[in-house]
């Protein structure tokens, strides 16, 4: 009898039927966007890691906005108006901390209080970040997976003249991004690692995806974790999306921070943010005059519609951002129904 052949000790290398993609994700744009990429690609492949230097202790809360506002966007209770919380809020809670004397320039709303409630007890009780966000998502039927960038304290600080160094919300909410900024500086950043789940992720994706979110302020803390921006290039497909559409951002302070960090407020200038990791840029179409800038990093720019006022557009902009990944329907995973025509 011939002898077996030896058995290989490599395991199968087991293909998913669905594209990895790691999404880079900061609050409001991210998450009208992620709304979009979940019905153009399976949910089950996307990881989004999202920026936490925004996280904030109210009320003795412990507030993460932007994770908020990924798994609210995610489970389509995000409140899209407004920009963050939740859809259908009441407001009593918060006007009952104001009648006991608190500062109450930072709204939360009474469903909102409750995941803060929630997180801050399990906080509390030794879990981590990423252990309560799993357990968040899971509770509010999120098929993607969502990761802090770290489990450790990173915080925005703005130094503003006249006014010295203020958290980012107070420069963002209370002073409403009117002072003078002199400085930026992500406390913490030198000192925190990739949350537990973030390495690996970016080391299997197929892809990776900047979400339309502040480059400065939203993107520029993740990419500031010591291993992120040096894992992401390795990743095979990589595509921005530019959140100015003709030198304005749709929200926030975009245009102001990109002028502290000294690019120009423009496709170009935030390419020069993420071209060494990032091959495409999708520019929106009325900014046509920005493509020669962008391709002189480099990168590649697609013309698309990137204004987001309703989920049919969220759902357009992602499938030009699958298309320039590379994925076709078939690919994405995704039943035929669910491009457009499965749209809750
Ligand atoms: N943004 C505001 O402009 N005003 C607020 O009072 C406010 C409260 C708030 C509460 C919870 C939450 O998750 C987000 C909240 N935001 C508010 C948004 C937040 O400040 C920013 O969108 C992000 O930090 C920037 O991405």
């Amino acid at each position: 009898m011939p002898a077996a052949p030896p058995r290989s000790s490599r395991p199968l290398a087991v293909v998913p039927p669905f594209p990895r993609v790691v999404a880079l994700a900061g609050g409001t744009g991210a998450a009208k966007f992620l709304r979009g990429l979940i019905r153009v690609i399976d949910p089950v492949g996307i990881t989004v890691v999202v920026n936490t230097a925004d996280d904030v202790e109210r009320h003795g809360l412990l507030v993460s906005p932007d994770i908020d506002s990924v798994v609210y966007g995610l489970a389509d209770v995000h409140d899209e108006e407004r920009g963050w919380g939740l859809r259908g809020e009441s407001w009593q809670g918060l006007a009952m901390l104001e009648l006991l004397g608190d500062d109450t320039w930072f709204q939360l709303g009474d469903r909102d209080l409750g995941t803060h409630v929630w997180r801050t007890a399990r906080r509390r009780a030794g879990q981590s970040l990423s252990q309560v966000t799993a357990a968040q998502t899971r509770a509010l039927g999120v098929a993607a997976r969502v990761l802090p960038m770290t489990d450790d304290p990173v915080t925005t600080r703005v130094r503003c003249a006249g006014l010295g160094e203020l958290h980012f919300q107070e420069y963002f909410v209370r002073e409403r991004c009117a002072p003078e900024i002199e400085a930026i500086r992500f406390e913490g950043a030198e000192r925190s690692r990739p949350a537990p789940g973030v390495l690996e992720a970016i080391a299997e994706a197929d892809a990776v995806v900047v979400c339309p979110s502040n480059p400065v302020i939203s993107i520029g803390p993740i990419l500031a974790v010591p291993g992120i921006r040096e894992a992401l290039r390795t990743v095979p497909q990589s595509v921005a999306v530019s959140p100015v559409v003709n030198g304005r951002a749709l929200k926030g302070p975009t245009v102001a921070m990109l002028h502290h960090a000294g690019v120009e407020a423009g496709p170009a200038g935030v390419g020069s943010l993420y071209a060494d990791f990032c091959a495409t840029m999708v520019v929106d179409r009325r900014d046509v005059l920005s493509v020669p800038g962008v391709e002189a990093l480099g990168m590649r720019a697609v013309l698309a519609e990137t204004v987001m006022d309703r989920l049919e557009a969220a759902v357009s902009l992602a499938a030009v951002v699958r298309d320039q990944l590379g994925f076709d329907d078939d690919q994405a995973g995704l039943p035929a129904c669910a491009e457009g025509g499965c749209l809750r």
